[in-house]
């Protein structure tokens, strides 16, 4: 077998990847370790940047999400239970888009056939060879039998535990990292958001996020210890905690149910230097990860993908490879900015076991100043909202 791109992970940056390409005429095959049906079962992201809403539009893709999606205007901050809005449109003119990756995923993966974007599912010990070469190859098994993929350019958009970035020489890269000593309880449930806006809220017992993937679906976190398990978790006290947490103000209007899905996810920053070795180029999870606190994750995939696809059909098209060589550095300057910016937020308005009294003032002091002063309030307006490209 050969193809133009092998792409390795079906996630959200393997498949824009997959369909820009193909919209180019350019071949590619993704290679997806688990099946459809787990790939569409995970609950990931919500908030939207255009950069991703964009990628749905130039594909043609976003009729559905035009129906479906709800436009959010502003995002709400509760300070002890005290509300404070920043108005993100009227302050950048931009808005994001509530729709779910889930919801994202399932359209590019419906569109796959028709569109010519080959998906090989369930593919075990995928491998990745000659990447510093000009002929590498991909191989995988599945169903007992072992497969090669003969390719001229590798797109590793297989997460943060694939094995792309392994292939990258240790002495060829540098990560950089940062664990928190905190994970994120979610819960889905289908009962009506407490708020029209995300609440971002600070409280002395720890961080909670009200958010949404429709008027009907609710998707609300709490802050817990890293190695808390859901097990200790029953819905109703998640919806205690919860409501204690976002303040009575918000607490009043929040609607209980019955969560049909719970999880815990760990907090980490991450960023590994350079994106690419040879034929192999990383975008999305499998290069860095921000924590959530800010919904930066799939939008920084989605401007990974920007840039990757544009070089990459430059250069099947005219043989120029500066785009392709400069890859990495374009990409790194916009994902160091959402790094830092994801990374201020979780310092902001969580609960650190290892803060001392001082660093306790700080963050006080930081949220009043926020809640007084129009410039911070557009920093984090203009973030949100998302960096030019
Ligand atoms: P993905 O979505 O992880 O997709 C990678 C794909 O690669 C596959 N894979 C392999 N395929 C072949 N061979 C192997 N050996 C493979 N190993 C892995 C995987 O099965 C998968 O299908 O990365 P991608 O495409 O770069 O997209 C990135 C986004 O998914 C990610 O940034 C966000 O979802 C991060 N994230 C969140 N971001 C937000 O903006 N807001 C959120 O609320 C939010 N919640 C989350 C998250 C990520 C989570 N993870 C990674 C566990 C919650 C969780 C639990
Ligand atoms: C979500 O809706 O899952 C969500 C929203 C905002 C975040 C993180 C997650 O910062």
């Amino acid at each position: 077998m050969k193809t133009d791109v092998a792409i390795i992970g079906s996630g959200p940056s393997g498949l824009f990847l997959g369909h820009l390409l193909r919209q180019e005429g350019i071949s590619c095959t993704i290679i997806e370790r688990q099946s459809a049906e787990h790939v569409l079962s995970r609950i990931r992201a919500g908030v939207l940047e255009t950069v991703t809403t964009d990628l749905m539009t130039q594909l043609g893709l976003d009729e559905r999400m035009q129906k479906e999606s709800m436009r959010h205007d502003g995002l709400t901050l509760s300070i002890n239970g005290e509300e404070v809005v920043i108005p993100v449109t009227d302050i950048t003119g931009k808005h994001v888009t509530v729709y779910g990756q889930t919801e994202i995923t399932r359209d590019l993966i419906d569109a796959a056939p028709e569109r010519g974007v080959e998906i090989v599912w369930e593919a075990s010990d995928v491998a990745l060879h000659d990447v510093d070469r000009d002929n590498p190859y991909v191989t995988w098994t599945k169903d007992g039998e072992t497969h090669r993929l003969d390719t001229t350019l590798i797109a590793g958009c297989d997460g943060f535990h694939g094995p792309s970035r392994k292939a990258i020489p240790d002495a060829e890269k540098h990560s950089y990292e940062m664990v928190y000593p905190f994970g994120w309880l979610g819960i889905m449930a289908d009962v009506p958001p407490c708020h029209e806006e995300v609440i971002y809220a600070s409280h002395d017992d720890g961080f909670a996020l009200a958010s949404m993937r429709s008027p009907t679906r609710t998707r609300c976190y709490v802050q817990v210890d890293v190695d808390d398990s859901v097990e200790n978790w029953s819905d109703d006290r998640f919806w205690e905690e919860f409501k204690f947490r976002i303040g009575p103000h918000f607490a009043k209007h929040v609607t209980t149910g019955p969560s049909i899905e719970k999880s815990i996810a760990p907090l980490r920053s991450f960023v590994c230097e350079s994106m690419q070795h040879g034929r192999l180029f990383l975008a999305g999870d499998s290069a860095h990860i921000v924590p959530p606190t800010g919904a930066k994750g799939l939008n920084l995939a989605a401007s990974d993908i920007t840039y990757l696809s544009r070089a990459m059909i430059s250069w099947f098209k005219t043989g120029e490879s500066a785009e392709l060589e400069g890859y990495s550095q374009k990409a790194l300057a916009r994902i160091w900015k959402s790094e830092r910016f994801s990374w201020y937020l979780t310092r902001l308005l969580h609960r650190f076991p290892q803060y001392s009294g001082f660093e306790r003032r700080m963050q006080d002091a930081e949220l009043r100043y926020l809640v007084e002063s129009e410039a911070a309030q557009k920093t984090i307006a203009e973030n949100y909202v998302g960096l030019p490209l």
